[in-house]
């Protein structure tokens, strides 16, 4: 409240200060006062980037939203200006909906930030003793018998992600020839969850995993290696080691992070958008994001306003 008190005055007081200089005054356009609407996914680091980002534009006397979106559909979203921007766009699991959005028109790159990243299937690093070969996806194949469950019959079990992150985890067993069958988790935390249950155990699991992430510090591992990533392998079934099929190839192993914008955030809230392009987060510093809220428990907000107050060298230089 008494934070809001305080923007408000700010705004009156440049109001007035505007009105009486006049156009002695260099001409700025203002950011519109309409919010600006930050999508939030269903992974931590995303949720706190967001929130970080949403109070350095509140700093900027901006008004903020946020909503909650499936993290495929929102680059239609961004396109139509139903949404934003986006800030973590990841190279392997939604590289293909953001260029199919590129090139309807309508949303633009707003540049990387200084992160690799890598998303695939990974197992915690006593699994290595119990499948002699990793991280070889051949090792790994000639081990599935070990992942069987219940579930899955005599074929291993592979712990997909949530199905909007469209990993096409199925695909590659199928081009692959693998003896696994895909369950995919119902949230991230389930992801967790049945690592750390399964660790404890000391029993082989095999489950989705990326970097940045909180789990780098808090569970050694490793990711399984694949046929070599090749781009347009997920379209032309020539790439890649089975020649009848797509997906038979690793996700990127130094993928790019991406933010976008709605090409029309530019001239609505140019103050802001200038400031989005500056915005460049670390893996350490993205790995962080999730650790407040996966490891130390903090609610995404309270996550935020911790790393920001840790962080004002970093942040505070985006907004001049
Ligand atoms: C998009 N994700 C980071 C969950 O792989």
């Amino acid at each position: 409240m008494l934070r809001k008190q305080a923007v408000t005055t700010t705004k009156m007081l440049g109001a007035a200060v505007a009105l009486t200089l006049g156009s002695a005054l260099p001409l700025h356009a203002a950011d519109s006062s309409d919010p600006i609407i930050i999508p939030i996914h269903n992974w931590n680091s995303q949720i706190v980037m967001s929130n970080v980002v949403g109070q350095i534009f509140e700093e900027m006397g901006a008004n903020v939203e946020y909503v909650s979106t499936d993290s495929q559909a929102v680059y239609e979203a961004v396109r139509n200006g139903d949404v934003t921007l986006e800030l973590e766009v990841w190279e392997g699991a939604f590289g293909a909906a953001f260029n199919a959005a590129m090139e309807k028109g309508g949303i633009v790159d707003a540049g990387d930030h200084n992160a690799v990243t890598r998303e695939d299937w990974w197992y915690p690093d006593y699994v290595a003793e119990l499948c002699p070969g990793l991280p070889s996806w051949e090792a790994l194949n000639g081990c599935a018998a070990m992942f069987a469950t219940p579930e899955t019959g005599d074929s291993g079990r592979f712990l997909g992600g949530p199905v909007d992150w469209l990993k096409h985890d199925q695909e590659r067993v199928d081009a692959l020839g693998m003896n696994f069958k895909v369950v995919n988790a119902g949230s991230a935390s389930a992801l967790w969850a049945e690592l750390a249950a399964a660790k404890k155990r000391g029993e082989p699991i095999v489950l989705f995993n990326w970097t940045p992430n909180f789990i780098e510090a808090v569970h050694p591992g490793a990711f399984i290696e694949f046929p070599e990533h090749q781009p347009g392998c997920d379209k032309d079934p020539a790439l890649g080691p089975n020649p009848n099929a797509t997906y038979d190839c690793a996700n990127p192993p130094n993928g790019y992070l991406k933010k976008a914008a709605w090409d029309g955030m530019a001239e609505k809230w140019p103050a802001a958008f200038a400031t989005l392009q500056k915005i460049s987060f670390t893996n350490p510093q993205i790995a962080e994001m999730a650790k407040l809220v996966d490891v130390d428990e903090f609610e995404p907000e309270e996550a935020a306003s911790e790393w920001l107050a840790a962080n004002e060298d970093v942040w505070k230089a985006w907004i001049q």
